[in-house]
């Protein structure tokens, strides 16, 4: 099987992705997804308590499934926005989930030459693609949650591949957060604590999750200047502002037309407008009428 992880590294370098790692399929994932449900931390995220099953058993989604291979694909550093009205780095360019489906693709059809059967995802289904990375040895989970690399930080989209061949699994990285709290610190609402997001206090679950219309005060407060997503935890991190010699996708950059435009005129697009602007942003699937809502505060409050 070494022969198709190499030809796997190779294809997912020219095909953009920076880092390669494999985990083992049936690696234990503990009971913190779990307990994170029962303490309600999903907010209304009532699909995320729908999957535990596939979550907890990538056989249930490829029979057979013996080695996940995860990928990270870099984005953005820096928001183009930042001086009026963020938006996350990570929706700044082209929808992402339109950009690496087909470079997964490629990478299946590479692996079906040594005989492997594939599933593919890239935050589009029930697989633990945080602990699948960091069990692959691509980084650890930060305080902030997320997986953060000594070689890029955390700025990064994760994708996989649950395959049947059962490939040499990488080793886990060491923690590298030390006494670092600066993340849980930074985070405007207090959602992060014991390794962990709570949906219900998170910017990011108000400006693209959330439907309601109506927000608690001290969240209508810290979302002001937010219009999509939040990067708070991640810009204080140190991770992030070691060198790095990580290339980012242009498609992945905020088109000027974009970022040259006020909060108060992309409140005010027309239908038309937003989906000649939108149609190929992962801002789209929030609608115009969300984002509106986020520029605005909550005003329906
Ligand atoms: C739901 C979701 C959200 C929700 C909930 C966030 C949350 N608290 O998890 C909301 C909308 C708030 C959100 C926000 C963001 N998200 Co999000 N999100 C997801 C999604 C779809 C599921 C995450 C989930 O299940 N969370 C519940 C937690 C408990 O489960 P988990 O993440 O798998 O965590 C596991 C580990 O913590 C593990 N674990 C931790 N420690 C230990 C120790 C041991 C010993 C063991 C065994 C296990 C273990 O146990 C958990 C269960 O497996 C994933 C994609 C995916 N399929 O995984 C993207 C994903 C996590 N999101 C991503 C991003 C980029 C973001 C934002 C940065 C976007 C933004 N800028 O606004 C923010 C960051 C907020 C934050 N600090 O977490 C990326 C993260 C990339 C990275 N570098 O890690 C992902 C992976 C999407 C992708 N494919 O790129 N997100
Ligand atoms: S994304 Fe923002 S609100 Fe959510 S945990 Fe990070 S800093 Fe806090
Ligand atoms: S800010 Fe500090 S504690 Fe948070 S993820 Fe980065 S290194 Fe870890």
């Amino acid at each position: 099987m070494k022969a198709a992880r190499q030809a796997v590294n190779y294809a997912a370098e020219q095909l953009g992705f920076s880092a390669v790692g494999v985990a083992p399929a049936d690696a234990p994932q503990g009971d913190s997804l779990k307990r994170w449900l029962q303490a309600g931390c999903h907010a209304d995220m009532a699909w995320l308590e729908r999957h535990l099953p596939l979550r907890l058993d990538p056989g249930k989604l490829l029979p057979g499934v013996r080695s996940v291979i995860m990928l990270t694909y870099e984005y953005p550093r820096y928001d183009a926005r930042k001086e009026e009205g963020s938006v996350a780095r990570y929706a700044q360019g082209e929808d992402y989930h339109k950009l690496l489906a087909p470079k997964l693709s490629d990478l299946d059809e590479t692996l079906q030459i040594y005989g492997g059967k594939q599933r593919c995802f890239s935050d589009s289904g029930p697989v633990s693609e945080r602990f699948f990375a960091a069990m692959a040895g691509l980084g650890w989970i930060g305080r902030h949650g997320l997986l953060v690399r000594s070689c890029g930080g955390s700025f990064c989209f994760l994708s996989c591949i649950l395959t049947t061949l059962p490939l040499q699994p990488d080793t886990p990285m060491k923690d590298h957060c030390g006494k670092c709290r600066r993340c849980e610190e930074a985070c405007p609402t207090r959602a992060l604590s014991q390794r962990r997001c709570d949906a219900r206090r998170c910017l990011s679950y108000w400006t693209i999750e959330s439907k309601q219309t109506d927000a608690p005060q001290e969240i209508r407060e810290a979302l002001r200047g937010k219009m999509y997503g939040c990067d708070v935890c991640q810009e204080v991190c140190p991770w992030n502002h070691m060198p790095t010699s990580q290339r980012v996708d242009p498609h992945l950059l905020m088109p000027a037309r974009l970022s040259g435009m006020s909060p108060d005129a992309l409140a005010e697009l027309s239908e038309e407008d937003w989906e000649r602007l939108f149609a190929n942003s992962p801002i789209h699937r929030t609608g115009a009428a969300h984002l509106r809502r986020n520029i605005l505060a909550f005003p329906g409050s």
